[in-house]
C-alpha cells in the first residue's frame, strides 16, 4: 500500500501528534550496550524496575511484538502558555511543565490506540500493533532518533525541529513494512549550558545522566527520605525539574503549540502554594491531582517535597505550618518539616522542634529533629 506512510502521517497529525517518523523493528544494539553500561555503572540507581533483563528486552522489538516489522515514532508537544502568575506574596513551589495538564500517559495512549485502529481499517485487516508510552519497555528516545524524528541533546532529551525538547514520545510497533527515516546529523556543538545549569550535577557528562542526582527522580520516583545533601539543591521544585530544558537555546525558539490536554487549568498546577501542599488531606489531593501525572509522586512524596521547598524558601511565615506538620501521622512529613524548620530558624522554630523532640517515637524522625536543632545552634553561633 504505497500511500500508507502519508495516511499514517495525516492521521497522526489529526490526532494531535506534531511529528511522525518510521523506523524498522531491527534491534537497538548500540542502545542496549549504553543501557547495560549505565546500569553497571550505577547510573540508574533508585529505579529497581530498570533491570538488565528489562533493558535487553526493551531493545528487541521482535520480542515485544511477535512479527514486528516497523515502529511508528510519534511526538506531541506539551508546550503551552502558562496561566497568569498570581499577584500575591504566597510562597509557591514549581511543577515541571510536562505535568501541567492531563496525564500524558492516558492522553497519548488513547491517541496512539486510535491511530493503530485507523491503520487496521486502512489495511482492511487487524494489524498486529503494540502501543508504547513511557511505562512499557522501549527506549523511546532511541526509537525517535533512529526514525529521524529528532536529535538527542547533551541533557539527554530528544529535540524536534521547531518544537524543541518540550515533546512527549510515543511509539507503535506494527507488523507492516514502512519506509525508514534517516537519523538527523544535528548536534549541540560546543554548547554545554544544560550541564552547567544543572544544580545537582546530575548530567555527569555529555548525554549521561546520574539518575539518583536528578531532581526529577528525587521529587517523583524516589520513595522515602531525600538525602540531606540534595535538599538545598532542589530549590522550589515539588514535581519534576525543567532547568536543563529551560536554559537550552533550542527551546527558546520552540513553538507554543498550546494543546488543551496539556494546558494548566490554573496557576496552582504550575506554582502550588507550598503550605497548602504541605497540609493537603487525602480528599484535597485526590480532587486536585486526579487524572494528572503528579499522582506518581503520591500524597506523601508531594508533602515531603513541599516541606523541602519551604525550607529552601526560608520564609518565616511558614514556621507555624511546619510546626503543625511535626505532629503529622506521616513520619516522612515530620522528618522533612523538621529539616525545614532547622533551615528557617528563629525562636518559634526552635521551640516547636524542642517540643517535638520530647514526644517523637520514630528513631529516624528523632534524628532529623536533633540535626535540625544542631543546625539552629550553628546559625545562632555564627550570628553571634
Ligand atoms: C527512566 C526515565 C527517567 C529517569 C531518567 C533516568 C535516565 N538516566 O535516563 C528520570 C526519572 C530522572 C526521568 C526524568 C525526566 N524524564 Co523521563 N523517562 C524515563 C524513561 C522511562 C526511560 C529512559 C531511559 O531508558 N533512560 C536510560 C538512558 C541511558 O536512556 P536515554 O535517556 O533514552 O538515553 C539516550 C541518550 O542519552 C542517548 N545517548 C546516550 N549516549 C549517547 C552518546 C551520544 C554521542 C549521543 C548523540 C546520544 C547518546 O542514547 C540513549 C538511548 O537513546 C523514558 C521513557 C522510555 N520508555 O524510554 C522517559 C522519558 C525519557 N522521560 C521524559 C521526560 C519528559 C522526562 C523529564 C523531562 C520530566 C521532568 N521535566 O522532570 C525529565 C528529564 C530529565 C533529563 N535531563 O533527562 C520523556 C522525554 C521526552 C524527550 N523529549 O526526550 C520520556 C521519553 C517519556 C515520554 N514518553 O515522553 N526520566
Ligand atoms: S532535570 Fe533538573 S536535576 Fe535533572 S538533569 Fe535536568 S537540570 Fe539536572
Ligand atoms: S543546552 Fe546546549 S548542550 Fe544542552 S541540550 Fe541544549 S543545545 Fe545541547
Amino acid at each position: 500500500m504505497s500511500d500508507l506512510p502519508a495516511f499514517i502521517r495525516d492521521e497522526a497529525h489529526r490526532l494531535g501528534f506534531q511529528a511522525v517518523g518510521f523506523t524498522s523493528a531491527e534491534r537497538f544494539t548500540a542502545t542496549e550496550d549504553v543501557l547495560l553500561q549505565r546500569i553497571d555503572a550505577g547510573l540508574m540507581a533508585g529505579l529497581p524496575w530498570f533491570t538488565a533483563e528489562r533493558a535487553r528486552l526493551s531493545c528487541r522489538p521482535d520480542d515485544l511484538l511477535a512479527g514486528a516489522r516497523s515502529i511508528v515514532a510519534l511526538a506531541a508537544s506539551y508546550r503551552t502558555a502558562a496561566p497568569p502568575a498570581p499577584v500575591d506574596s504566597v510562597t509557591r513551589g514549581r511543577v515541571a511543565r510536562y505535568a501541567w495538564g492531563q496525564d500524558y500517559h492516558t492522553v497519548l495512549k488513547g491517541r496512539a490506540r486510535e491511530l493503530a485502529a485507523t491503520i487496521s481499517e486502512r489495511l482492511g485487516r487487524p494489524a498486529a500493533a503494540r502501543v508504547f508510552v513511557d511505562t512499557s519497555p522501549l527506549p523511546e528516545r532511541a526509537v525517535a532518533q533512529r526514525a529521524g524524528l529528532g536529535w538527542v541533546g547533551k541533557n539527554t532529551n530528544l529535540m524536534v525541529k521547531g518544537l524543541g525538547s518540550w515533546v512527549f514520545l510515543a511509539a507503535i510497533a506494527l507488523d507492516v513494512d514502512l519506509p525508514e527515516g534517516e537519523p538527523l546529523a544535528t548536534h549541540c556543538g560546543s554548547c554545554d549550558l544544560c550541564i552547567r545549569a544543572c544544580p545537582t550535577g546530575a548530567i555527569i557528562d555529555n548525554y549521561t545522566l546520574d539518575n539518583s542526582r536528578c531532581i526529577s527522580y528525587l521529587t517523583i520516583e524516589h520513595r522515602g527520605s531525600i538525602p540531606a545533601a540534595m535538599r538545598p539543591l532542589m530549590d522550589d521544585w515539588v514535581f519534576g525539574c525543567d532547568i536543563c530544558q529551560d536554559v537550552c537555546p533550542v527551546n527558546c525558539k520552540a513553538a507554543v503549540v498550546g494543546d488543551p490536554a496539556f494546558t494548566a487549568p490554573d496557576a496552582c498546577r504550575v506554582t502550588p502554594p507550598l503550605t497548602d501542599l504541605l497540609a493537603m488531606d487525602v480528599e484535597t489531593y485526590q480532587t486536585r491531582f486526579r487524572g494528572t501525572a503528579v499522582k506518581r509522586a503520591k500524597r506523601s512524596g508531594l508533602r515531603r517535597n513541599a516541606a523541602i521547598a519551604l525550607g529552601n524558601a526560608g520564609d518565616p511565615a511558614a514556621v507555624a505550618s511546619l510546626a503543625e506538620a511535626l505532629a503529622d501521622p506521616d513520619p516522612l512529613v515530620r522528618s522533612h518539616a523538621a529539616w525545614a524548620l532547622g533551615r528557617i530558624g528563629g525562636g518559634e522554630a526552635r521551640c516547636s522542634l524542642e517540643m517535638a523532640a520530647t514526644m517523637e517515637g520514630d528513631l529516624g524522625v528523632a534524628e532529623e529533629i536533633a540535626q535540625a536543632l544542631a543546625a539552629l545552634a550553628d546559625h545562632t553561633a555564627s550570628d553571634a
